[in-house]
């Protein structure tokens, strides 16, 4: 069987867009999971997503548990902290924040969290995790105390992309950040797709079917949407399969 990287790679060499609902446990209700992955199973997403900047011990497992007698789509997780590592997922992006210079989330946390993953199953997936500057401050940037690159600044966004790249790392994460006021632009997207040759995931401030066309049409391998769909379920209407 084919590992979940290995199908990322297969349907970019498609050209199959890929679209991950992103679930923070601190602010989904357990209670709607059975209608909320109805409408996740009748849609045309491709993977779900797990993970929160502040998210209380436990809650991780509990939901991911739970997520999983819902729907058969890969659980990759997204996490904000080493707390959020659970066992019961099937894969783990392991998220270097390449914008930023704080030692701790390039590389620290990592060391931290060899002990849990040691004790798990998890396919881990390195990735290049690019804060972009999109109109306000964000969660990672308030967590991570990094800054995110200038949107205007082309060239070292492209370059830390590249970077991450000759790192060898798997997947390249271009993050405006959870609510963003604006996602990421279809120039940064292009730009970076045309210098690298690995799967391109964009995230943040998508809130519409435009957004999300407009990222693939630019170059998105894979598109994360989270708060669009906490905050308006009707949106799925528009991507039934
Ligand atoms: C945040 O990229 C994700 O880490 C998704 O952001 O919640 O704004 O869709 P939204």
């Amino acid at each position: 069987m084919n590992t979940i990287y290995q199908n990322i790679k297969l349907s970019v060499s498609q050209s199959e867009k890929l679209l991950a609902i992103l679930i923070d446990p601190d602010k989904f209700s357990i209670d709607r999971a059975k209608t909320f992955f109805e409408k996740v199973n009748a849609s045309i997403a491709t993977h779900i997503f797990v993970g929160g900047s502040i998210v209380e011990a436990h809650k991780t497992d509990i939901l991911v548990k739970e997520i999983k007698t819902h729907t058969q789509l890969p659980i990759v997780l997204f996490p904000g902290d080493v707390s959020q590592i659970s066992n019961e997922a099937n894969a783990l992006l392991f998220l270097s924040l390449l914008s930023g210079r704080n030692a701790e989330f390039l590389i620290g946390k990592h060391v931290e969290a060899i002990s849990k993953l040691n004790k798990t199953n998890l396919e881990i997936i390195s990735t290049g995790y690019i804060l972009i500057e999109s109109g306000q401050k964000t969660a990672v940037e308030k967590v991570t105390q990094t800054k995110p690159i200038s949107r205007n600044d082309l060239q070292q966004i492209v370059h830390t992309a590249k970077a991450a790249e000759f790192l060898g790392m798997k997947l390249i994460y271009l993050e405006a950040g959870s609510g963003a006021l604006i996602p990421i632009s279809e120039e940064i997207i292009t730009s970076v797709k045309a210098e690298t040759k690995i799967p391109l995931i964009i995230g943040g401030g998508i809130k519409s079917i435009l957004d999300l066309e407009n990222a693939y049409h630019a170059g998105a391998d894979l598109v994360v949407i989270g708060n669009a769909f906490e905050n308006n379920e009707s949106l799925f209407n528009e991507l039934k399969k």
